[in-house]
């Protein structure tokens, strides 16, 4: 790397050089940690503890914890799995609050036969409505874990689970490895288990401390890139001073293909629709997605509606295009300078999120329960909406170069595809349009070359 950049720093002017240093230390920051950063959650993760509270004559009994430490990606239905192999021939003889999919071959035992005996056992949640005998607390949820700003009293998930031929001793003990994260598909990465602190616990009366015999915790962090290949919203723009709508960008999501992929999408006026709906696809929860443009499954539109003297009021509407998915506890994070003067909103909840401090741009808007947390499926329901009030600061407000728009907006986690900034309504009469400047374009250039380089 060294003599790469000395090399052409050595042809380019100094300055051009620092700033394609800049661009190459941000451009290589930005490449490597793609796997799992999220700027705007930059510490967000799910960790999943596991406290063994007794031994054993042959093993262990422990409390397996979830803990959803993502302020707003939550795990919705179907919900988690969670797998992991385990470093000896363990068994588990028994499970409270969740179950293994498979039992696998426990035919050399007599008698008492283990719950599960396979060295890569698979464990989901149980069901609402579990006989309260099977049950422990947080449990049986059917997956289902909640972000951590929309509900923290429901961010976390347990289960026990009884181990046979383990350790029975902090030292021999092994922890089990390669653990697996499905929420409910693809996007963790789940790290090492690692030996930590064991667990103090608090009795609800506060008067006793016990603690843990051992405790081990493995953090897994989410990347959008693992989840899927393709988004999965966009961003529609529109404003009371043109009469323009920017619609999403075509294709945003993929592009309607009837020869490779035929029935990939449904037209809303189809007379096929209904039986299409219920058709082949229906149990195993693919998309059907209604066709349009973008192909997403989801769109944001954001309608600068209205200007007074002192406040300008924006609506936001969220349209569900999937027709075999009901978003339940559904939630949006929006970017826009003026959040810091956020004054009214309507129907929705609201938190402002502050990654880094001092920046308070950034909003995680969510439905009202009972009212509108679950965005219904594509039709005449499928969407909710809501109005904004912010209050203007003379120094930094203007309708102008699309300023009133969002930065940028997530569902459910997942960052959604904006239009082309060129693209943006504009004012009337103001005769804006972006250039990019030559000197900007010739870094840029020249950055990437460099960057490839030394990728080379
Ligand atoms: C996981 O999130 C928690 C809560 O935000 C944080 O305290 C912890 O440091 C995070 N762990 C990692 C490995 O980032
Ligand atoms: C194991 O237990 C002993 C005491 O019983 C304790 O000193 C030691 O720190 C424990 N080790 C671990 C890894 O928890
Ligand atoms: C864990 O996974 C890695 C890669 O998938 C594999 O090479 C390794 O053998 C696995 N370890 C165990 C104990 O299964
Ligand atoms: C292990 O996880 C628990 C629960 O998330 C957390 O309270 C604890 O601080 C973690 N320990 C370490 C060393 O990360
Ligand atoms: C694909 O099929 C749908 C419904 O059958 C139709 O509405 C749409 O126009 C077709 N698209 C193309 C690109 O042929
Ligand atoms: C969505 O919810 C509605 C009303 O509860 C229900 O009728 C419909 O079957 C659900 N759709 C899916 C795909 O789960
Ligand atoms: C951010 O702005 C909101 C709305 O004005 C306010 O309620 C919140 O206290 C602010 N937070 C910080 C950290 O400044
Ligand atoms: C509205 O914005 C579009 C760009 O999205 C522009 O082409 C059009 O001229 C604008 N209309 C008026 C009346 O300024
Ligand atoms: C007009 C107005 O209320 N402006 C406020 C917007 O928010 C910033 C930061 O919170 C305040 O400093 C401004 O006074």
């Amino acid at each position: 790397m060294e003599t790469v950049l000395s090399s052409a720093s050595g042809s380019i002017s100094k300055l051009c050089s620092c700033t394609i240093l800049l661009l190459f230390l941000l451009s290589c920051s930005t490449f490597t940690s793609t796997e799992a950063y999220d700027a705007l959650d930059p510490t967000g993760n799910v960790t999943i503890k596991w406290d063994v509270i007794s031994w054993t004559p042959d093993g262990y009994v422990a409390v397996v914890t979830i803990y959803n430490f993502q302020q707003y990606r939550h795990i919705q239905a179907p919900g988690w799995t969670l797998g992991w192999t385990w470093a000896k021939k363990e068994v588990i003889w028994s499970m409270m609050g969740a179950q293994t999919t498979e039992q696998g071959d426990c035919s050399k035992f007599k008698g008492n036969i283990p719950h599960c005996c396979k060295k890569d056992p698979t464990v989901v949640d149980l069901l609402p409505g579990t006989p309260y005998n099977q049950q422990i607390a947080n449990c049986c949820k059917g997956g289902v874990i909640n972000s951590w700003v929309q509900d923290p009293a429901n961010a976390a998930s347990s289960f026990q689970v009884s181990v046979g031929a383990a350790g029975t001793t902090n030292k021999t003990v092994r922890v089990p490895r390669n653990f697996t994260l499905r929420a409910p598909g693809p996007g963790y990465t789940c790290g090492p288990a690692k030996i930590v602190r064991p667990t103090k616990f608090v009795t609800p009366d506060k008067r006793r401390i016990t603690q843990a015999m051992m405790t081990w915790n493995v953090t897994c962090t989410y990347s959008q890139f693992l989840a899927q290949k393709t988004p999965t919203c966009c961003v529609s723009l529109s404003s009371f001073y043109n009469d323009t709508i920017v619609s999403c960008p075509t294709c945003a999501c993929g592009c309607q293909n009837n020869i490779t992929e035929p029935g990939s999408c449904v037209s809303e006026r189809s007379p096929y629709l209904a039986s299409a709906v219920s058709g082949p696809g229906k149990s195993s929860n693919s998309p059907l997605l209604q066709c349009t443009s973008h192909m997403c499954p989801v769109r944001v539109h954001w309608h600068v509606k209205l200007n007074y003297k002192e406040y300008w009021r924006v609506k936001i509407t969220i349209t569900n295009f999937n027709y075999r998915m009901n978003y339940t506890q559904w939630n949006l994070v929006v970017q826009h300078p003026n959040f810091d003067n956020l004054t009214q909103l309507f129907s929705f909840n609201y938190k402002s999120l502050t990654p880094y401090a001092g920046l308070n741009d950034t909003a995680m808007l969510w439905g009202v329960k009972f009212y509108n947390d679950l965005l219904s499926e594509a039709g005449p329901l499928g969407n909710v909406q809501s109005e904004l009030l912010f209050r203007k600061d003379a120094a930094t407000f203007t309708f102008e170069k699309g300023w009133a728009f969002p930065r940028r907006i997530y569902f459910n986690g997942d960052n959604c595809v904006m239009p082309p900034p060129d693209a943006y309504p504009w004012l009337p009469n103001s005769g804006f349009r972006p250039v990019i400047s030559l000197l900007k374009l010739v870094m840029t250039i020249l950055a990437s070359i460099v960057f490839l380089w030394a990728c080379m």
